[in-house]
């Protein structure tokens, strides 16, 4: 029994299908896709380039599908998901329109015991989420949204009809990655777009552009090595870091490099080593994207508001499409709500600052969502002596798990991508890959060996979360307060939930504790139980 048609879900169901297994999927919408089925605002795109957001498990597969641009844009990323999924003719095993309200497991008979909300209970003896990690949709409670007359939209949940911004007075809450691809697609028919800034961002140009058949057509031909480098490296993308410090290099070596990288639309990250752990060269790259700020906005006070003071990357970094340009235009204004303004209610007619009322027609919140952990303790997922995953976890204030997969008082429940596995800071299908065929294997061993049921242990648990924290304390990203630290929603306790180690070094940690007999795992057959 799997939760969620997205990615993860649609490459578990056919793993444990080509096992021999009956598995289902259930998920709340009408159709694949997961995030990519709600979060279709206008200009939503990927950040990681597309002939690596796909799975590599199958040469036929990525072989049938043709990307057209560098970044996908949201209903490319969609018709993907449908063609993998009519490809390998999952959809008669999945249930659309049904959410999972429970999960319990019955400890006597090692089974899961999931109710859903049209009615049915099924039984599993394997319980997997496919959930993701930005699922659930974070709308402020800002006061007096009720009581607001025009239309109100959340990127994550946008509708499936068009939304007319011609001749708006618009307002956008939120400038992550949403927000900022969302915003110069509103701009172009707005009459007029007010963006309400809480925390600047970095974003360098995408450089967003068609593919040439030559490249496709070698990648195509090439799918095993790219697999296999993908699945090697730190980032799940096939790309090297430069075994070089920023403060390697002179300061003219390094502008030029980063010119190149901004001129064409190239990441930042593989120019150097140690941008997200050395204080000095983070700042030197952070002020390189302040000084392009001041350089592309014209108003100089827009600039400064648009300008951030915290570490390069440690907020998840955009990638965008004219950003900066669009605060050039003239039916864009922008109000920075942290220091100046601070958001008070929205009324009626708009939204209410510290300095005045802007009236609006339409509010967009591209507020984000509560990561990592939020989907996950949103139904009641019940394990052994009753007790919840969201009980286990303080609600969200002592999360730990062991390798992101497994759950001590779980047994037999397994999360893709789960807190505390590589996930976000990775290319998340080649993570999801890494996962979903641990998973199996697993899965496999059991039914060899005929075990009942397989459960993280406390102590391997504790040692995998002490282990994770103090890979994240070495690293820039625990400076900073984001999604990646729960800081974004409101009372949400603060911890960095990812494994930073790299995907490479994670999946040889997974492997060997598979090779060791599932060490850290207590296993029960229907005789004994093996510690
Ligand atoms: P993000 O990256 O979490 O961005 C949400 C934005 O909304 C961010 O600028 C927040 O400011 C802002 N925000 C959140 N709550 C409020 C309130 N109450 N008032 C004003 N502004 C607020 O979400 P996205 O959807 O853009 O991207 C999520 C990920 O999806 C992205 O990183 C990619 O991996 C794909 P803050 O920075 O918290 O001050």
């Amino acid at each position: 029994m799997i939760i969620g048609a997205g990615f993860a879900g649609l490459y578990m169901l056919h793993s444990l299908r080509e096992q021999g297994l009956t598995a289902r999927v259930y998920d709340t919408a009408d159709n694949v896709g997961g995030v990519w089925y709600w979060n279709r605002y206008p200009g939503a795109h990927c950040d990681s380039e597309a002939v690596y957001y796909g799975f590599t498990f199958s040469e036929e597969l990525y072989k049938g599908w043709t990307w057209s641009k560098r970044y996908a844009p949201q209903p490319e990323i969609l018709d993907y998901l449908n063609y993998v999924a009519d490809t390998l003719d999952l959809r008669k095993d999945i249930k659309f329109n049904t959410r999972v309200n429970t999960a319990e497991f019955d400890e006597e008979k090692n089974i899961w015991r999931i109710e859903t909300s049209n009615g049915s209970v099924v039984t599993a003896k394997y319980f997997i989420s496919g959930v993701g990690c930005l699922s659930s949709s974070n709308v402020p409670n800002i006061k007096g949204l009720n009581d607001f007359k025009g239309e109100w939209y959340h990127t994550g949940r946008w509708p499936h009809t068009k939304v007319d911004f011609t001749g708006k007075r618009v307002g956008v809450i939120g400038t992550g990655s949403s927000g900022m691809q969302l915003i110069p697609e509103v701009a172009k028919t707005a009459d007029h777009l007010t963006v309400f800034q809480r925390t600047p961002q970095y974003t360098t140009p995408a450089g967003n552009r068609p593919l040439d058949k030559e490249y496709i057509d070698e990648l195509k031909a090439n799918v095993q090595q790219l697999r296999k480098d993908m699945l090697s490296s730190p980032t799940g993308q096939p790309f090297k870091r430069a075994p070089l410090s920023v403060l390697d290099d002179t300061p003219e070596a390094q502008d030029k490099k980063f010119e190149e990288a901004w001129e064409k639309g190239l990441p930042f990250f593989p120019l150097y080593n140690d941008i997200l752990t050395n204080e000095k060269s983070n700042e030197i790259v952070a002020e390189f994207v302040r000084k392009k700020i001041g350089e592309v906005v014209k108003d100089q006070e827009t600039a400064r508001k648009l300008m951030p003071n915290y570490y390069f990357g440690t907020k998840r970094p955009v990638r965008d499409s004219y950003y900066y340009e669009t605060f050039n235009r003239e039916n864009v204004s922008l109000v920075d709500v942290k220091y100046e303004e601070p958001i008070q209610e929205i009324t009626e007619n708009g939204v209410r600052t510290k300095k005045g009322e802007y009236e609006l027609d339409m509010i967009i919140f591209a507020t984000g969502y509560d990561a990592m952990t939020g989907s996950l303790i949103k139904f009641d997922l019940i394990g052994k002596d009753g007790i919840t995953l969201k009980e286990k976890w303080e609600n969200g204030a002592s999360v730990s798990t062991y390798l992101g997969i497994a759950h001590a008082g779980f047994p037999n429940f397994f999360t893709i991508t789960g807190p505390e596995s590589p996930s976000v800071i990775t290319n998340v299908p080649t993570a999801i890959e890494q996962h979903v065929e641990w998973i199996s294997n697993c899965i496999q061993y059991m039914e060899d060996n005929e075990i009942d049921a397989i459960e993280a242990d406390s102590e391997a648990e504790k040692g995998w979360s002490a282990h994770c924290r103090e890979m994240a304390e070495s690293t820039l990203y625990v400076k900073t307060e984001s999604w990646y630290t729960g800081a974004n929603i409101e009372g949400k306790p603060r911890g960095f939930l990812i494994y930073v180690g790299g995907l490479n070094n994670y999946k040889k940690i997974c492997d060997e504790v598979a090779e060791n007999s599932y060490k850290g795992f207590s296993i029960k057959t229907s005789t004994k139980t093996i510690v």
